[in-house]
């Protein structure tokens, strides 16, 4: 070849390669440090199945040293995907997944078969994780709503978005709806923040909690619309310094502590703040439980700023906590407990829609110490009817107005 056709070839090859990422061939990106999954194979027509393409862009990423790559769904597209597993770590000090499109789950529990039925999207030892982007994450969990659906989960919870042994990781702006069962999960974590997402499921969708904590240090959740078939937030063993701040809960179960200990374990959870909550039609408020088989404690929580519009109990600590398949039962007497200490409740306001708005139905054997009250004014959601307050084993003080009185030992 002479000088100058090489010339010529040369400059043709810039051309394509300057024009090619625009006609959406599969060359690399233009971005180094952007990894589409539409370069990897992703189709995006909402059935052929783009797990592998999701699992390349996301090892490609992952093992790209520079300072910030970026994982990105494209809009305007639907990409059916199976189970996958985002393996950490990556070498970047940070990494962006972000969802502009639409990612659906399979409709049939089948896809699960053989495979960990615990998890769909599941992100694992990843260290300065953004998920982030204005797209949709679909767990199209009909399927899994009847109570025997294709197959049996005994002791695992289906979780849309899996996030374990985490460290410093964001999750924001995303729009999660109907989830087999949980939508978020956040496990052996330390430091997530959570913020502006919205999460849908239907009212009568089962265990579809919104945001499960537990195994975590240092988690936020801000700014976010929770509505589903179960807990709004629940934090379970093993968590601390926990804030709950601006969320919008209904329908749903409420925000929970629990339950814990039943498996007989030292429970340990410590400094949980939960406040400017926005209850609306839920079976519970605040909501602390455990099982009497529990020991440990539960202790340092906050619940401030609370509004409740028609809420089954808005208050409620329940230390006898009891299920026999499904059912509430009655617990067995025990020797033991879980120690739920300085609990403070602050700045409470709204309806019942129940007569009883204060429950603490705490333990003979491990009674509550240091629940205090301060400023709560419940009514009843029906006019004319008023609220009261049941309590056993509750001790503590109540400063200000506290409507209705809870019947605490002072
Ligand atoms: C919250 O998320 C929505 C939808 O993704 C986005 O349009 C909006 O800008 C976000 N708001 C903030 C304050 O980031
Ligand atoms: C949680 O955050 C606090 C304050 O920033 C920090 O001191 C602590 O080490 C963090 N927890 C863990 C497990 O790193
Ligand atoms: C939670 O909020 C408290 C009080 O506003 C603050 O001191 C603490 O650092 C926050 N914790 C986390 C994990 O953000
Ligand atoms: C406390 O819980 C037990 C067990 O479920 C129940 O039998 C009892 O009626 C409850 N007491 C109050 C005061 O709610
Ligand atoms: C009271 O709350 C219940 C349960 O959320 C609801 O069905 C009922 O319509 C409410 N009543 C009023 C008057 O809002
Ligand atoms: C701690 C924190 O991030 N708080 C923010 C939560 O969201 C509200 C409303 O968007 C902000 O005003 C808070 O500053």
């Amino acid at each position: 070849m002479n000088a100058m056709l090489m010339q010529v070839v040369f400059a043709f090859v810039l051309v394509l390669g300057l024009l090619s990422p625009d006609l959406g061939s599969s060359t690399a990106d233009a971005n180094p440090n952007s990894f589409d999954v539409s370069n990897y194979g992703a189709v995006g027509d909402g059935s052929r199945d783009d797990s592998d393409a999701f699992l390349k862009a996301w090892n490609a990423a992952c093992s790209k040293e520079t300072d910030h790559p970026t994982v990105i769904v494209p809009g305007s597209k639907t990409f059916l995907v199976h189970p996958v597993f985002f393996k950490g770590p990556c070498k970047a000090t940070s990494i962006t997944f972000q969802v502009l499109g639409r990612i659906i789950a399979p409709a049939s529990p089948q896809a699960w078969k053989g495979l960990d039925p615990s998890q769909w999207l599941a992100f694992k030892s990843v260290k300065g994780l953004e998920i982030t982007g204005s797209g949709i994450i679909n767990g199209q969990g009909s399927g899994w709503w009847t109570r025997h659906a294709g197959i049996i989960l005994t002791c695992h919870e289906l979780q849309t978005m899996k996030l374990c042994s985490c460290e410093e990781t964001t999750l924001r702006d995303l729009h999660f709806l109907d989830s087999p069962q949980m939508h978020i999960a956040i496990l052996g974590c330390n430091g997530v923040h959570v913020k502006n997402l919205t999460i849908t499921a239907p009212e009568l969708s089962p265990n579809t909690d919104g945001i499960h904590i537990q195994s975590s240090d240092n988690v936020t959740i801000n700014d976010t619309v929770i509505g589903t078939g179960d807990d709004c937030v629940s934090i379970g063993d093993l968590t601390s310094n926990i804030n709950v701040s601006y969320v919008r809960c209904g329908p749903g179960h409420g925000i929970s502590i629990g339950s814990l200990g039943k498996e007989g374990n030292s429970v340990q959870v410590e400094n949980i703040h939960v406040s400017k909550v926005d209850f609306k039609g839920t079976t519970n408020g605040a909501r602390i439980k455990t099982w009497p088989t529990g020991r440990g404690y539960v202790k340092g929580v906050t619940f401030e700023h609370l509004y409740f519009n028609s809420v089954q109990n808005p208050i409620i600590i329940d230390q006898n906590y009891c299920l026999e398949d499904d059912v509430r039962g009655a617990c067995a007497k025990t020797q033991t407990g879980v120690h739920i200490s300085d609990v403070q409740f602050n700045n409470l306001f709204g309806t019942s829609a129940t007569d009883v708005a204060i429950t603490l139905n705490c333990s003979s054997s491990v009674a509550c110490t240091g629940i205090f009250f301060k400023s709560i004014q419940l009514k009843s959601n029906k006019t004319g009817s008023t609220v009261t307050s049941t309590c056993s084993n509750a001790h503590g003080n109540i400063f200000g107005v506290v409507k209705p009185n809870p019947c605490i030992q002072i």
